[in-house]
């Protein structure tokens, strides 16, 4: 029973933590999201890298602008006639929980048309994206494309994933050293 309710306690620590990992980005940073001085968002996403549990944060005046998340054919035509939710508080945090594209428009008319809106690509951490010791082939016989190298951005993606799990492997050994140091008593 003690060992049931260890393992369990072990589990809530560790999930703790992984929600302590959670980044929080301001859309804009300081700008916030608006129209004003023509703010290229896709360029503020640009080198970034937006995981799982992320928080997006959104701040603006509720009364000029809004936040609509949409499908990629209304992200592409600034349709906000059918949006999948529509956040209007001025300052709505988005916790990102599946992998993939969100995009985002603000649905006052006109202002996604003068580039108000935002492509957010959730990447998943996970065990398989540590670096194996050597490239080995394709499995499938595909042969490389001369000239596509992995791009510079992939190794980014990849030294960001591998420090954010050699943190969690630290502070997993952390816990597990509390964990069984409970048995000496
Ligand atoms: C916007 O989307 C709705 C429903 O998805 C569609 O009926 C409408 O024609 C679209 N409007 C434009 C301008 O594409
Ligand atoms: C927006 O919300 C965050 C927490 O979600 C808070 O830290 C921040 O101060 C708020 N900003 C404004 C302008 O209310
Ligand atoms: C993801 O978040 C949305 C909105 O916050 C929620 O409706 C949905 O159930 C969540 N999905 C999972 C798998 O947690
Ligand atoms: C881990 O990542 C790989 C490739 O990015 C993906 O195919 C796989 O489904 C992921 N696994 C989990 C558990 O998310
Ligand atoms: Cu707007």
């Amino acid at each position: 029973m003690a060992l049931i309710e260890r393992t369990m306690a072990l589990f809530l620590v560790m999930t703790a933590l992984q929600v302590s990992f959670a980044a929080v980005y301001k859309v804009g940073d300081s700008a916030g999201w608006t129209t004003l001085n023509n703010i290229d968002y896709n360029k503020w996403t640009a080198g970034k890298t937006f995981h799982h549990g992320d928080i997006i944060l959104f701040e603006y005046h509720s009364d000029r602008h809004n936040v609509m998340q949409v499908s990629l054919s209304d992200y592409n035509s600034c349709n906000a006639s059918s949006p999948i939710i529509t956040y209007k508080t001025g300052n709505d945090s988005i916790t990102v929980n599946m992998t993939g594209h969100y995009y985002f428009l603000c649905g006052i008319p006109g202002h996604c048309q003068v580039g108000q809106k935002v492509d957010i690509k959730v990447t998943a951490v996970n065990s398989s994206m540590v670096p194996t010791p050597s490239p080995s082939p394709s499995p499938s016989g595909q042969t490389a494309t001369p000239g596509t190298s992995p791009s510079p951005k992939s190794g980014a993606i990849l030294s960001h994933s591998v420090k954010g799990l050699l943190g969690k492997l630290w502070l997993s050994m952390a816990v597990f050293a509390v964990f069984v140091s409970g048995f000496s008593f």
